[in-house]
This record gives structure tokens, sequence and C-alpha cells, in this order.
């Protein structure tokens, strides 16, 4: 098959579902608008221009990546509540799971979860990242169903020779023998603003920069619920840091219950304790007596 297929922010989502069942992955332009993209510039570029290149073959020698990205900005909302992208997660992985409980026959729907967050800008000279599947991180066997659904916002225009993302359409459907080989991948190429969303299967990985500008791209990885996130999303957000995002964004990055019950706090939601000023051991609650 050819390289990915392109929409507008105005698509369909059931189709850009079906696209995304079809070939793992999609392009959709102009993901966010400029007033989005120059705010999470302002927020993000000094810290990108502090950090250190990666000191490893996976991570690449001449790539920086910063990470802890919703507490270094308060402007992510339109990138993780972008309708295509956040809509299609769920659809892909809010599937309703059947279950006995006592003679009751209920469902119970998974949550979704922020999971990994980076800015990952490669520089030239930097070569291709080994062509890997991110949900390896949990240790699934495929092809099966989908435990993540990734985006990388182009923060810079993605080409060919710059290190636009390599993928190879598909490659979701394959089982864990079949290898990856890099003459099956097509580079990313999009425009600043542009965004690429792909499922975890998926092989792909960072080409190779052969210009003299870096590309910077930002990755968010939204998970099921039910699975460990990838990047401690408790230890890199501080709480005033998630106060400053919207309830469902709050919900996203962890302060949530996913049915039938993982996550509580006290026995509650832990979403309502965020609100409140609890930090600590608490207080052991009143016994109910009847
Ligand atoms: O930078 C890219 O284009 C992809 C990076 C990637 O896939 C990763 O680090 O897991
Ligand atoms: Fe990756």
């Amino acid at each position: 098959m050819a390289g990915l297929s392109r929409v507008r922010p105005d698509a369909d989502l059931d189709e850009v579902v079906e696209i995304l069942e079809r070939d793992g992955g999609v392009i959709v332009e102009d993901f966010v608008d400029d007033a989005t993209l120059a705010a999470l510039w302002d927020d993000l570029g000094p810290a990108l221009d502090a950090c250190p290149y990666g000191d490893d073959w996976y991570n690449g020698k001449r790539t920086r990546r910063v990470s802890s990205l919703f507490a270094r900005t308060a402007h992510l909302t339109p990138v993780v509540t972008q309708p295509l992208y956040l809509g299609a997660a769920r659809k892909i992985m809010q599937k309703p799971v059947p279950m006995w409980i006592g003679k009751s026959r209920v469902e119970m729907t998974p949550t979704i979860q922020i999971s990994g967050t980076q800015l990952i800008e490669i520089h030239g000279g930097q070569g291709k990242q080994p062509l890997h599947r991110d949900d390896a991180l949990h240790l699934r066997t495929h092809p099966g169903p989908t435990s993540r659904v990734q985006l990388m916002l182009a923060m810079s225009d993605f080409t060919a020779e710059n290190g636009g993302t390599l993928v190879i359409p598909g490659s979701h459907h394959w089982d864990d023998e079949r290898a990856p080989e890099a003459h099956e991948a097509y580079p990313t190429v999009m425009r600043a603003g542009s965004g690429l969303i792909w499922l975890g299967g998926v092989y792909h990985g960072g080409g190779k920069n052969t210009t003299d500008t870096p590309r910077t791209g930002m990755t968010i990885a939204l998970d099921l619920g039910n699975l460990r996130q990838e990047e401690n999303q408790y230890l890199a957000v501080p709480k005033e840091a998630v106060l400053a995002y919207p309830e469902e964004v709050r919900r996203l990055l962890g302060y949530d219950r996913c049915p039938p019950g993982l996550g509580w706090y006290e026995m509650d939601d832990p979403y309502v304790v965020l609100e409140s000023d609890t930090s600590g051991v608490p207080e052991l609650r009143a016994p109910v007596t009847a």
C-alpha cells in the first residue's frame, strides 16, 4: 500500500476510526491552530533549548527529548481533546467488557488516560531510530486489541529529509514473528500544526535528519485506563498544574477510576480528592452504623 491517508479536521470521526483500524495511522492536517502552536512554542521552546542530547542508541544521540509536558504548559487542552484524536482513541479503546457479578450480567467500559508525553527534536546528523511498536510497553501479543492511540503533533514541518516519523501502514495486523523492514516504512510529511495519529501496534520510528534544521514533534500517548501509565503523571505533573486543566483533562491525567474499580483513593473517586486540599495520610472515616 501507499503511505498514510490525510484528512482535514472536519472529517467524519467514524471515517477516521475506519482508516485507523485499516491502516493503523492517519495524518490530520491543521490539527491545531496557529495560536495554540505559538503558545506551545513559547512555553516549551526554552526547555528544549536547555535540554542536552540523548545518550543512547534508542533515544538518539543527536535528539533532544523533554517530558512532563502537562507540568510545563497549560496549553495542551486543544491538543489532547482534539475531537478526531480523543474521539478516535475513545471509540477504539473504550469497548465494553461483559462480565458476571453474581447473577447480574453487566458491562464495564474502561477509561483511557494520558500515558506518556514528550517533545522530540531530531537534529541534523541523527540517524534512523529502530522501527518498533510503542505498545511493546504493555507486553501484549499481536494482532490484538489496541491499548494505545498516539499522536505526533508537528511543532515544525516534517519532511522525508528531516526525520519525519517513519511508519509502516497496516503493520498493526502483523503477528509477533514478522520483523519490520526499512523499505516498508513511509516518512510522515506534514506541515507544522498537523498531526499524525497512530495505533500502538504499528511499527514506526524517528527518521534520519540529513538537513541542518531540527525537526520538532510533540508526542502524547493515550492508553487504556487499566494499564500503568508510561510516564508517571502523578510525579511529573504537580497538583497546581493539574488544576490548571479542565475536568476532562484532569481525569485523563489519571485522576479518575477505571471501572469496575481501579485507581480509587479512600474508596472514592480520586477526582473529588484532587479538588479538596487533602494531602498525606487521611483521617479514618467514622464507620457507618445501621
Ligand atoms: O520522533 C519520532 O518521530 C518518533 C519517536 C518514537 O517513535 C519514539 O521515541 O518512540
Ligand atoms: Fe515510538
